[in-house]
This record gives structure tokens, C-alpha cells and sequence, in this order.
């Protein structure tokens, strides 16, 4: 070791977190996105204090530009810089990444986009990305940093070698989520989040992640970082972390962000146990599968203080349920959505339409059910076919070019030769826009009105707007067959 890599040794090692994400640059933010700090990069945060390291870190979301890393970078002098990244951040990322270095510090991506594509970003300037699981790899990284050694051969890395993308062997994931420390919020202006709710919904909302991973195989479903693999905290860990949201920040209404909550089903049981037992009177949300929300579970649920549950629907044709793996069948659906209905909790219903193999008809069969059962809120998008998933394997020759998109119009873009134009799907989705509209009318104006513009909406789509859009691409393409 050098002389001049023991002298840095002498203090800890200085990490700079990153969320690159500015939400006035987000157009859907404003939609639908709601605002919370990266829990990513804030569980990092505490992983690295609780290993000695020193950790600062500049949170864009309410900023306007990255100006404010600079500042940092100058007064805190970081070792190691770490980006989280998203594609809809990428640019913004990279932007950091060069910073970073012009101020002589090391650039480190992490997260779902870097994870699927790091070549990209270590060609963009970026000297290390970590895909998969952040904790043990950037305290390697910063330690060998700060003393001076070549970072190559750290598990769980990558760097670039003579402009080849050169990786570490695998890195093991953590064996046990309840020894993670509880997020390190102090990061993060958290007044700035939960004041923003308080004004906008009354509450107090803070996120919360029990587990990582999930076991299921959709096959559009992009999971670069935990792939397939499942571990929760125990419920006991869980309602630690409620109770400290609620004494450090008077948090009352708390957002499960696991990518399926309440996978096992003592699990939820034990939770459901101790929310009452503690008596903690938190409102919450979560993302669900239907075939897990049983309706005597979804009562307990409702009675613990579940507000509102996000479900993956997707389409209204079992036949598309089947040829997406969703694992599903349509009558759960329906019995779930009868049950949330039943129980007075809010729905919002993700749905997807041109994925390979669907025709006119099971489009028609997704708006039925949805007509059925009105959930209060939805997202309709247009599948996207992600790099790493069967989806993308399936259509990858027939891949238009376009770029995804980074910014804006997410999910109103078709980025294949599916079986019909993009603008009958653009069409389809306004079909749903009145739907729920006519569905939030009725009770409001006479049936009678309500019926009679859905009926004049679907005779227009039949006659006109179908046999014109479907026309556009190819003459013989008006069939219901699908062409991929
Ligand atoms: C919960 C969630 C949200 C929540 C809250 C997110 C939050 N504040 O924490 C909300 C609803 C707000 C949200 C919003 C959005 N989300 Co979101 N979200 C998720 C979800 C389901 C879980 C995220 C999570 O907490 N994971 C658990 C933590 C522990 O993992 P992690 O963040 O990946 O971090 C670990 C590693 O990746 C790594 N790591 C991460 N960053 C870094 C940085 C460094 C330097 C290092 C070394 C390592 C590292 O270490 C971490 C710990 O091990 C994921 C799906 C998923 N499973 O990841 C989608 C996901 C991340 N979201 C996604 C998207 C697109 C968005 C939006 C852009 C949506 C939009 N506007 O249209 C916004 C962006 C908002 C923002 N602030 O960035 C995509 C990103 C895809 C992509 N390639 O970009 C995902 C992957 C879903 C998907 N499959 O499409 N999201
Ligand atoms: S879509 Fe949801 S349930 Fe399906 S594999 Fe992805 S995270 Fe799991």
C-alpha cells in the first residue's frame, strides 16, 4: 500500500448517494406517480453506515436540474459517488456520472436500469456498475476505492477493461432481510414527501418494502435484480419499522412497495395479528395477485386498515392471461374484484393491450370486465417488450426500432410489429378512458344518457374507428386474427 492510500485509509471511507429522478422532468408524474424516497438507495445508506463508511446523499426529486450534486460532491468530497437508475433517468444519471468524475471522485450505477443494460453505462462514463443487489458490493467498492486498489473482481461488479465490460464472480444475496438496518430517512428531506401528501391527501404516507423478489414468471416481467428469487422480513421486523415511521415522523398512512405483498399466506396472517395487537391505527396500500386475496383474507385485511390494492388484471381473456404466465385464472379475477367491491376498498386495475397473440376479441373481453366491475383507478399501457424477458425473445425480429421511451408517452408506444397499428391501440385505450368515465357518471346522470352514450361510443368503434384503424396497415389485416 502506498503511503498516500494509508493516509486516506486513516478516515472512513465517503460515499455520495444519488437519486438522479426530478419529478417536474416526469410527465406522468403528476398522473400517476407517487412521490417517495428511493428506499433502494435509503436501505444503502444505512447498510454502509452500519459498516463504518460515511454516507451523504442529494435527492433530485424536487429539484430542477443537477446542480445540486456539485455542491455536494464539493463540500463532501466522496470517495465513491453512487447513481440509482431508471430508464427514465438515464440521461440524467450519466450526467451525474461525468460530474462525478470531472470532480475526481468514482462513478458507481445501481439499480434496474444500469442491471439490464451496464455496458451502456460504463461506456457513458460511468467507472463500475453494480446489477444486482447494492449492500455488500458498495462497501467492497468504497473501501478499495478509498485505499487506492483496482476495484475489478469485486462480486457483484462490473468494470470496463480495455473496452471490454469485465465482471466479478456472482455475489450471493443477503441471507437475511431482518438484519438490514431500518432505512436511513435522515437522508432525505422526508418533511418535503410527507408535507406534500399531507397537502394533497390529508396524510402522512410513507413507503415501506417487507420483502425482495418475487417467485412468479410473467413473461413480460423485467427483474433484473432479484431475478426469480423470494426473502421477506419477518412481520415482527416489519411493524419495528411502522413504529418508528410513526414516532419519528407521524407517518399514518403507509404504501407496501414488495412487488407482491403478502406472498405467504401465515405470513400476512402474523402481520394482520400484530397490526391489531399494536394497535399502530395505520391506513395502507399494496400491490397484489388476485389469486393470493382470498376474500376472508381480504376482510381481515380491510378491518387492519387496508385502503387500497393494486392489481395486476392485465387483460379480461383467460386465453392472454395464459400466453402472458400470469398463473391466473379469469374467476379469480372476477372473485377478487367482487370482494374489494364487497369490502369497500379501493382498485386500481393495471391492464395491457397488444401483447402477441391478442386479437380484437379479447380486447373486447378486457373492456367488459372492466365495465363490470368500474375500479376506481386503472393504467391501461401498451405492452413493452423488455430486453431479458420471453416477451422480448418472442418479438425480438420483429422489434420496430423505435426507442423506448425515456420520458413521457411510457406505455402509449408500440415498439413492435404486433397484430394491429398503434393507433387502434391508442384508440382502444381512449375506449377506456370513457368507460371509466361513464362509469364515474353513473349515479350522477340518468342511466339512461349513461347507456345511451356507450352504446353510440361502440357503434362508432364497430363501424367506423375499427374497420378505419385496423385498414390502416395492410388490406386483409381486418380480421380479428392476430398477426403475431
Ligand atoms: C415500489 C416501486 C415504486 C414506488 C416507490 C419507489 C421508491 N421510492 O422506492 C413508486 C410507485 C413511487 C415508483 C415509481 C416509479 N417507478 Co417504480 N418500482 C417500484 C418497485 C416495485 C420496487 C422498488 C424497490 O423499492 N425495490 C427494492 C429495493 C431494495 O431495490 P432497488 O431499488 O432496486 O435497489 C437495490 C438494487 O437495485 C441496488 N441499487 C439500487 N440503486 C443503486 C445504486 C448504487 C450505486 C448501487 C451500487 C446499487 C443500487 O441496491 C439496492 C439494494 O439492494 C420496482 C420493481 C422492483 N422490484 O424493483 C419498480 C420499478 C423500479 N419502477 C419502475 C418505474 C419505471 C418507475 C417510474 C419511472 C414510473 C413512471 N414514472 O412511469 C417511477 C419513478 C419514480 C422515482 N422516484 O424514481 C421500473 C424501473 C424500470 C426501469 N428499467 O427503469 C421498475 C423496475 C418496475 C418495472 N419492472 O418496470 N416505483
Ligand atoms: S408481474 Fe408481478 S407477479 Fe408477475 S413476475 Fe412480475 S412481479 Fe411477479
Amino acid at each position: 500500500m502506498t503511503d498516500a492510500s494509508a493516509a486516506t485509509l486513516a478516515r472512513a471511507p465517503r460515499v455520495l448517494l444519488v437519486d438522479p429522478y426530478v419529478a417536474r422532468d416526469d410527465p406522468m408524474e403528476r398522473k400517476f406517480v407517487e412521490l417517495y424516497p428511493s428506499l433502494g438507495l435509503l436501505t444503502l445508506g444505512a447498510y454502509l453506515r452500519d459498516h463504518g463508511l460515511e454516507v451523504a446523499m442529494v435527492d433530485l426529486t424536487f429539484e430542477r436540474d443537477a446542480r445540486a450534486v456539485v455542491a455536494r460532491l464539493r463540500s463532501f468530497r466522496p470517495d465513491v459517488v453512487g447513481v440509482h437508475t431508471k430508464t427514465l433517468t438515464r440521461d440524467r444519471a450519466i450526467e451525474i456520472a461525468q460530474m462525478a468524475r470531472r470532480e475526481g471522485a468514482f462513478a458507481v450505477a445501481g439499480g434496474p436500469d444500469a442491471a439490464t443494460r451496464p455496458a451502456d453505462y460504463l461506456a457513458a462514463g460511468f467507472d463500475a456498475v453494480a446489477p444486482g443487489e447494492g449492500e455488500g458490493v458498495l462497501v467492497d467498492l468504497a473501501r478499495r476505492v478509498a485505499s487506492g486498489e483496482d476495484p475489478s473482481g469485486i462480486a457483484g461488479l462490473a468494470v470496463r477493461r480495455e473496452g471490454r465490460l469485465v465482471r466479478g464472480p456472482a455475489r450471493p444475496f443477503l441471507p437475511d432481510l431482518d438484519a438490514l438496518p431500518l432505512p436511513a430517512w435522515d437522508l432525505v428531506d422526508m418533511e418535503a414527501y410527507l408535507g406534500r401528501w399531507q397537502r394533497s391527501s390529508g396524510e402522512r404516507r410513507a413507503a415501506v418494502l417487507t420483502s425482495r423478489g418475487c417467485p412468479f414468471d410473467c413473461s413480460w416481467c423485467s427483474k433484473p435484480t432479484f431475478g426469480r428469487t423470494f426473502r421477506q422480513q419477518s412481520p415482527e421486523r416489519v411493524v419495528a419499522e411502522l413504529r418508528a415511521l410513526q414516532e419519528r415522523y407521524r407517518v399514518d398512512y403507509v404504501r407496501f412497495c414488495d412487488d407482491v405483498f403478502g406472498i405467504s399466506r401465515p405470513w400476512i396472517d402474523r402481520l394482520l395479528h400484530l397490526l391489531e395487537e399494536e394497535r399502530l391505527h395505520l391506513a395502507w396500500e399494496c400491490l397484489a395477485r388476485v389469486d393470493l386475496l382470498k376474500p376472508d383474507l381480504l376482510h381481515r385485511m380491510r378491518a387492519a386498515g387496508l385502503a387500497r390494492v393494486y392489481v395486476g388484471v392485465e387483460s379480461g381473456s383467460q386465453k392472454m392471461l395464459d400466453l402472458m404466465n400470469r398463473g391466473t385464472r379469469l374467476a379469480k379475477v372476477e372473485r377478487t374484484a367482487e370482494a374489494l367491491r364487497r369490502e369497500g376498498i379501493r382498485q386500481f386495475w393495471f391492464l395491457m393491450l397488444g401483447y402477441p397473440g391478442e386479437t380484437l376479441e379479447d380486447i373486447e373481453a378486457t373492456l367488459r370486465l372492466f365495465r363490470r366491475f368500474s375500479p376506481e383507478e386503472y393504467s391501461v399501457s401498451i405492452a413493452v417488450p423488455v430486453p431479458g424477458t420471453r416477451f422480448h425473445d418472442a418479438v425480438r425480429d420483429r422489434l420496430t426500432g423505435r426507442r423506448r421511451p425515456t420520458r413521457g408517452s411510457g406505455g402509449r408506444t408500440l415498439l413492435y410489429e404486433a397484430a394491429y397499428p398503434e393507433t387502434l391501440y391508442r384508440w382502444e385505450q381512449a375506449r377506456f378512458g370513457l368507460e371509466s368515465a361513464l362509469g364515474r357518471a353513473r349515479g350522477r346522470i340518468s342511466p339512461r344518457v349513461v347507456e345511451r352514450i356507450g352504446h353510440v361510443a361502440d357503434r362508432f368503434h364497430e363501424k367506423v374507428a375499427t374497420p378505419l384503424l385496423t385498414g390502416e396497415r395492410a388490406s386483409g389485416r381486418r380480421s380479428t386474427k392476430p398477426a403475431g
